[in-house]
């Protein structure tokens, strides 16, 4: 359904608006350079997205078609999980057309262009995690006739927006929820405050999650063949009858099971602070 689509009107975008998108870009790409994983790095640049200004979804997407097949269009806002599933299903990513204003630079609740393009697209054109995008569209139109979007959800939330990776170039990110915030990238990366965990797909469908500050708690992979193969290797169906049997696991909790790669100190909730200005 493409009920949501709608045109992203570049030539309404300001000055402002571009050099809003340029400041973010700059300061964020100097952060990642040493940060990324080496496929998002590449992703830019395959893309061109170091061009000034707010990317043109109509070129992007032309970068992006040849690249992997996917394409990028404009929707309102957040939309409905089942047009979201179903847009990823035919791989078509969609993304917020307006970007934050000068006071909000460092924190929103809504996803703007500057997260959803910087943060998501990159990777697109990286041909597994491509797939691995088309999987979860799939995967959670078949999860709502379980009632497990939920399962799915964190599935979401611990990979494609919080992810970190753990290649032969040591810890990355590639999370879009990182990699599109000045201090998560620095934070997932460098501090000893969060718990750094292998991923584990039946153990991330049972924890919950926080949307309110830095996470205490990131899931590492292997490689993106990992994700993708995982994902595609499971049947949904009995995981999700199989989770409902077991307890949900609490933010920070560490289980005896868990393949632990940093015990956190969790400092930085200690201190305190929930502050809405300290995601950046
Ligand atoms: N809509 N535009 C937009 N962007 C999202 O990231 C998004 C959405 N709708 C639903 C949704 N995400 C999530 O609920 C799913 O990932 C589970
Ligand atoms: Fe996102």
């Amino acid at each position: 359904m493409n009920k949501w689509i709608i045109p992203q009107d570049w030539n309404a975008y300001g000055p402002a608006e571009h050099t809003m998108w340029d400041t973010l870009f700059a300061r964020q790409v100097a952060l990642l350079s040493n940060r990324a994983a080496p496929a998002f790095l590449e992703g830019l640049d395959v893309l061109r997205m170091s061009k000034p200004g707010i990317p043109d979804f109509t070129e992007l997407s032309q970068r992006l078609q040849k690249a992997t097949g996917w394409s990028v269009v404009a929707v309102p806002g957040l939309i409905p999980d089942e047009d979201f599933f179903e847009n990823l299903a035919n791989r078509r990513f969609v993304a917020g057309r307006f970007i934050r204003k000068p006071e909000q630079i460092d924190y929103l609740q809504e996803p703007d262009i500057f997260h959803d393009v910087f943060g998501h697209v990159p990777l697109l054109a990286n041909p597994v995690f491509a797939d691995y995008m088309q999987a979860y569209g799939q995967g959670g139109l078949r999860s709502m006739r379980y009632g497990s979007i939920h399962r799915l959800a964190r599935l979401y939330w611990y990979t494609v927006e919080f992810g970190l990776i753990r290649d032969g170039a040591g810890l990355k990110l590639y999370g879009a929820g990182i990699a599109s915030s000045a201090g998560e990238s620095r934070f997932a990366i460098d501090s000893d405050s969060p718990n750094r965990l292998r991923f584990d797909l039946r153990r991330i469908m049972r924890t919950k999650y926080r949307i309110d500050d830095f996470q205490q708690n990131y899931f590492v992979i292997d490689s993106f063949d990992q994700l993708l193969r995982e994902t595609q290797d499971t049947d949904f169906g009995p995981l999700y009858a199989d989770l409902e049997t077991q307890p949900e696991i609490e933010i920070s909790a560490i289980l005896p099971t868990d393949q632990v790669l940093t015990r956190g100190t969790q400092s930085h909730v200690a201190r305190g602070s929930v502050d809405w200005n300290s995601r950046n």
